[in-house]
């Protein structure tokens, strides 16, 4: 049996080569991807087809080889299954019903949530029984779910936004409406989660996008204490289950993060200086980043090196190389190609 670097790496232990796995690996930039999209229609209509998601989570494994293969799915089926109104609108993004009262609070409810959510944990059975038809045995499954703050931001403000400035007058002016929702929002998680992994996913990452919003009070309140309630739920049931923590932009604010959940991995983005965190955060912990996307989607020598030196200052323990955020649509297929061969190539 072929050893499965990614979990490897994750439980501590470093490996010659070092596992990787993008984020957004499925998607526009794949010419594969944009046909399914288009036989599906709609983003959530590809998203709730079992048969066609399990393709496009598999289309960057049979194209690149990567060690881990995402769930193609997305952080806004959590507000749909609680009842909110959700569309994606073509060249724009989400768009939901925002929620900025107690009354629109009082709708959110748990009555369909399975059911909207099955056709997802129907996709992961599907991805996992293909992996394994197809032989990939060296590649983890990874399943995800946002982080409640960053799922909060959406619900709130609608949309996307540069800087949810709604949701944080919200939190600041209505505390325990938000806090309420926030609760909301764990218990949803961790009941997704934990239907994730029986469904057989192997992994789990919490993608916390929004997180460098806060300060550091903040941080504690919306990011850590509920980040931690859910790792701990999920652990109640699935001791020791590898949790993949990435709460982008979090700055120093990665520090307390750490030393607060016990994940087994931290994803770092873009934004932070690798000789920062090689000097700041624990040597023990596995860590999961960073190469900018730009410089993935502008490629080249100025890629290889870059993705090198990253390689390099992470020589010395348990590593994941990803992006330190997810693949640009405009992204060459080549320059992903060339990436995965400089990481491949590449021996500690
Ligand atoms: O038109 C299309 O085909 C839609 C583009 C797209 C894709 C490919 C969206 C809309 N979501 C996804 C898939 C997706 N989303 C994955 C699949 C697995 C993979 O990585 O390959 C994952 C993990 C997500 C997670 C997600 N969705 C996050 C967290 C990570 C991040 O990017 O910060 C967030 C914030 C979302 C919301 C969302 N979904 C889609 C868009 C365009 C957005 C961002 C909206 C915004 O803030 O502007």
């Amino acid at each position: 049996m072929e050893e499965k670097k990614l979990l490897k790496n994750l439980n501590g232990q470093q490996t010659d080569q070092v596992p990787f796995w993008f984020m957004r690996q499925a998607g526009r930039y794949l010419p594969e991807y944009r046909e399914l999209r288009q036989q599906a229609g709609d983003f959530l209509d590809l998203v709730y087809n079992p048969d066609l998601a399990s393709e496009v989570t598999l289309q960057p494994i049979r194209r690149f080889g990567m060690d881990g293969a995402i769930l193609f799915s997305d952080i806004l089926v959590i507000p749909q299954a609680l009842g909110q109104k959700l569309d994606f609108i073509q060249g724009e993004g989400p768009k939901l019903d925002p929620i900025r009262d107690r009354e629109a609070l009082n709708g959110l409810n748990f009555n369909n949530f399975e059911t909207v959510l099955s056709p997802i944990y129907e996709t992961i059975s599907q991805v996992a029984q293909k992996l394994q038809q197809e032989s990939f045995n060296h590649v983890s499954f990874i399943g995800f779910a946002g982080s409640p703050w960053t799922v909060a931001c959406y619900m709130i403000e609608g949309s996307g936004s540069k800087n949810f400035s709604k949701v944080k007058n919200f939190a600041e002016t209505h505390p325990d409406d938000f806090e309420f929702l926030i609760q909301i929002l764990c218990d949803a998680t961790t009941q997704y989660l934990k239907k994730q992994i029986q469904s057989g996913v192997e992994i789990v990452q919490l993608f916390d996008s929004w997180a460098g919003l806060l300060n550091a009070k903040e941080f504690d309140r919306w990011v850590i204490k509920p980040t931690r309630k859910i790792v701990d739920g999920v652990r109640e049931e699935y001791t020791d289950f590898p949790i993949i923590g990435f709460p982008r932009l979090a700055d120093k604010n990665y520090i307390s993060y750490l030393k607060s959940i016990k994940i087994n991995a931290l994803g770092i983005d873009y934004s932070v200086e690798i000789d920062w965190v090689d000097q700041n955060l624990p040597r023990n912990i596995p860590l999961q980043g960073n190469l900018d996307p730009e410089i993935l989607l502008r490629g080249g020598k100025e890629m290889e090196m870059s993705a090198i030196a990253i390689l390099e200052k992470f020589s010395d323990r348990p590593f994941i190389f990803n992006l330190g955020h997810g693949v640009i649509k405009e992204t060459p297929v080549e320059n992903v190609e060339n990436l995965c061969k400089t990481i491949r190539n590449f021996r500690r």
